[in-house]
């Protein structure tokens, strides 16, 4: 049986995004090296260059007239925010026909929580790799993609095999994968807060297992305690959508297709104890309207069951939660094929935007093993 106990994350980020996004418009730069920025000679300064300048040294925030002295063929090409904002929109919808759980950081950066994905199989990476692939295909201009178990390590594996990157770090790897990682990777870990971890001996995050939190609370303060997670992998952050939540299901797909519907209403309590283990999470003031349930049967093909509730319930109240029920709908939609089934899915959906509004909503997303 699996579940969705372990996350699985995305984070994409377009390269050299301003820069690719000129060249792509103007191709006879394409070979050249250009940077995003103003003008050396009015004091301006870079806000990204393509990977070609990045050879000589050139970098964001650097100042224009220093990236000329690197590199005196450096081509300038004014910034125009405006098409970026709207090539960050274009690059969200493609996003959004994954998942809707994206958490943007800036126009080219989002996270993406694709645990209860079913495209692809559910496979995170194939999902990244299709992403990149609408990107180029529609946008002409290329993403990276990181897919990892948290925010964290997705983060980092987008950088890892940049420009026109896919790194996927599995849960199987996290741990190993961390021993190694220099501590300046960790977001949040500047050049200051290196030095000081580097005076005391600690260079990767292998290096930082040995120290008891309690030491690292003195030296960093509050930011001891993350720095202490972190080093192991932990990050619980959940991805922050302000997308208004619809619904909430639970689904599992079953190791070994159910024969019967027998063995599906057996099957089907675990399910549900998870269904009402989620809907703990939601705000008490949340409502819902309707309940539904989904078989997949093993040829694939898949039926849905909805009823309303009227009137329409808080998310706390206990009526609603009723195996029976659930179990009597599953019947039913059963009875329409009649055939093994491999997943079962039951679900809520919720009220109006102001009953279920976004933020309140987050926690839903943390794991809950
Ligand atoms: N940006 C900026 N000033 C900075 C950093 C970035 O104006 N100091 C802008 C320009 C970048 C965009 O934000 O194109 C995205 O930032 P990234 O850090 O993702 O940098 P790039 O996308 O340019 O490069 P890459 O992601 O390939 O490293
Ligand atoms: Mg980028």
């Amino acid at each position: 049986m699996t579940t969705n106990i372990q996350r699985k994350i995305i984070h994409i980020d377009a390269d050299a995004f301003y820069a690719s996004v000129e060249i792509r418009d103007n191709p006879k730069l394409a070979s050249k090296p250009v940077a995003v920025g103003g003008e050396p000679s009015r004091r301006g300064v870079i806000a990204t260059c393509n990977y070609i300048a990045r050879k000589y040294g050139i970098h964001s925030a650097m100042a224009s007239s220093h990236a000329l002295r690197l590199c005196p063929g450096l081509v300038f090409v004014a910034p125009n925010f405006q098409q970026y904002k709207q090539v960050s929109n274009q690059i969200r919808d493609i996003i959004s026909r994954y998942t809707d759980i994206i958490e943007p950081l800036s126009l080219d950066e989002a996270y993406l929580d694709v645990s209860d994905s079913e495209h692809y199989g559910g496979s995170a990476t194939r999902i990244a790799q299709a992403i990149r692939q609408d990107v180029m295909n529609e946008l002409n201009l290329c993403v990276s993609a990181g897919v990892a178990p948290n925010k964290f390590l997705a983060k980092i594996a987008s950088d890892w095999k940049k420009p026109d990157g896919l790194f996927v770090i599995t849960p199987n790897e996290a741990q190993s994968f961390i021993q190694s990682l220099p501590v300046n990777k960790i977001n949040g870990v500047g050049k200051v807060t290196t030095e000081k971890l580097n005076q005391l001996g600690i260079q990767t995050c292998g290096d930082l297992h040995s120290f008891e939190e309690e030491l690292l609370i003195q030296k960093f303060g509050r930011y001891g305690t993350r720095l202490y997670q972190l080093a192991r992998g932990i990050d619980e952050r959940p991805v922050q959508t302000t997308r208004i939540r619809k619904s909430l299901s639970v689904e599992h797909t079953f190791a070994k297709d159910l024969l019967t519907l027998d063995e599906i209403i057996e099957s089907s309590e675990r399910v549900f104890n998870e269904l009402c283990d989620r809907a703990n999470k939601l705000q008490p003031e949340v409502r819902l309207h309707k309940r539904f349930v989904k078989i997949k049967f093993d040829d694939f093909t898949q039926t849905t069951l909805e009823e309303t509730l009227s009137p329409s319930l808080l998310v706390k109240q206990t009526s609603w939660r009723d195996l029976q029920e659930y179990s009597r709908m599953l019947q039913q939609a059963w009875q329409r094929s009649q055939k093994p089934a491999r997943l079962i899915g039951m679900g809520i959906r919720l009220d109006s935007p102001e009953a279920s509004l976004g933020r309140t909503q987050l926690d839903l997303f943390e794991h809950s093993n």
